[in-house]
């Protein structure tokens, strides 16, 4: 028998996911409930939307505040929060300018037109003739021009045709990059780490040679920290690991505190200045309650010592993932408290997240077979030894399943 509000959700929702058989119905920090009031330590954090906490009460309180005050009016008139907000982010990032959005896609596509923008009139590439260049194994967002640089076929079938100009080469080798550029290349946009396409760490010293090739060649670096930004990797953005400074980069995601959607493309003056009125925008992007809680966040974040957190709390969470030693898993990499686990193909990661999910572990297996370890940033040590504690069971309850015990 199929419980009534997952019954509703399937018959009035498209079936566009796959859902555990949990049903949330609160949020407080790292715990999240379901309907029948189990708890769950959240390592999913709502793919790195939620790194404050659920929930974080400065960040609800700014949001109830500024929702009783003044919410959507359209970038057609000017506000008294958005400049704050902006002022913030480029302080914080070192970057010139800002242009927000509401959604990583939204950020990314952006990016992408002001690099085909830059290329035409300051670059000097021939109209409608400028190449971005991705990588395989990527995930930015799911518009159809998007897609179209996917490497995943599921993200792409059925939704053709797709734009020209896009060039796709191997991830984490860096010589492809310069192989791959013509004079018409605008920009290269990157995933510092790759989430989506199972955690993928790139060897030490491959962004900072994209970087120089990228400088080499007149290109843009576009670094994509939707996923791994603010924090998540132990670093404010994942870039600053290889000691770069990208052209631009686009952020999302827990940009918004857990609370709402805001996104932002983040660049160099002499980039953003190919805007001008009327070229790109959003109803909603830069409405003046996401930039309040956008703003809030921010503070949360420096204030609460969140990086540093996630730096050394990602360090322990790895370390320990590694003693565990079971056949069943074949490598823990990440970095800061963006883990993945891979699982040996014998066992299916999603039976091991549904039986984490018992356990009162909640997370979800991606690219078949492996398990994402996320939680927000906030996570005590002890709250990962209880984690820990979980997937020592449920690993050996799967060998013993498969008589490796
Ligand atoms: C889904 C994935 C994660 C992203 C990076 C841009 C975006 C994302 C690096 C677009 C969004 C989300 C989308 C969500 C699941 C999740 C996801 F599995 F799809 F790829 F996190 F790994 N760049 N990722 O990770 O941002 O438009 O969604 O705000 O589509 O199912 P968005």
């Amino acid at each position: 028998m199929t419980h009534p509000l997952i019954a509703r959700e399937q018959l009035y929702g498209a079936h566009n996911y796959e859902p555990l058989p949990v049903i949330l119905v609160r949020g407080e920090g790292v715990y999240v409930w379901d309907d029948a009031g189990k708890r769950y330590l959240d390592m999913m954090s709502a793919y790195s939307a939620v790194s404050h906490g659920h929930c974080h009460p400065k960040l609800v309180k700014a949001l109830q505040e500024q929702a009783s005050q003044l919410n959507i009016v359209s970038r057609a008139f000017y506000t008294n929060k958005l400049g704050a907000f902006l002022e913030r982010l480029c302080t914080l990032s070192g970057f010139d300018k800002a242009l927000p959005m509401n959604t990583g896609a939204e950020a990314v596509e952006t990016a992408l037109k002001a690099a085909r923008k830059w290329a035409y009139t300051v670059k000097g590439v021939p109209t409608d003739q400028a190449e971005v260049i991705a990588c395989a194994g990527n995930f930015h967002g799911r518009t159809i021009t998007i897609v179209g640089m996917s490497t995943v076929p599921q993200y792409k079938t059925g939704f053709g045709p797709f734009p020209p100009g896009f060039k796709i080469i191997p991830y984490g080798d860096a010589a492809q990059l310069e192989k791959a550029i013509t004079p018409h290349t605008a920009a290269f946009l990157v995933e510092p780490i790759i989430g989506e396409g199972g955690i993928v760490v790139p060897p030490p010293g491959y962004l900072k040679a994209c970087a120089e090739i990228c400088k080499k060649h007149n290109v843009l670096l576009i670094c994509d920290e939707i996923q791994t930004g603010l924090g998540r990797t132990g670093k404010l953005f994942a870039y600053q690991h290889e000691g770069i400074q990208p052209d631009g980069i686009v952020v999302g995601k827990a940009l918004g505190g857990g609370l709402l959607p805001i996104s932002v493309f983040l660049s160099r003056k002499e980039v953003m200045d190919v805007f001008t009125p009327g070229d790109h925008g959003s109803t909603f992007g830069g409405n003046p309650l996401a930039a309040t809680v956008a703003l809030a966040a921010l503070n949360v974040l420096i204030e609460e010592n969140l990086i540093e957190k996630a730096a050394v709390q990602g360090r322990y969470f790895q370390e320990q993932l590694k003693r565990l030693r079971s056949p069943l898993i074949k490598e823990v990499r990440g970095r800061g408290l963006l883990i993945g686990i891979e699982v040996d193909a014998r066992y299916p990661a999603r039976q091991i997240c549904l039986k984490l999910l018992q356990h009162g572990i909640l997370t979800k297996e991606t690219h078949g077979s492996v398990i994402r370890i996320a939680p927000p940033l906030i996570i005590t040590a002890e709250q990962i030894d209880a984690v820990l504690q979980a997937c020592k069971q449920v690993f050996a309850e799967a060998e013993a399943e498969l008589r490796l015990r």
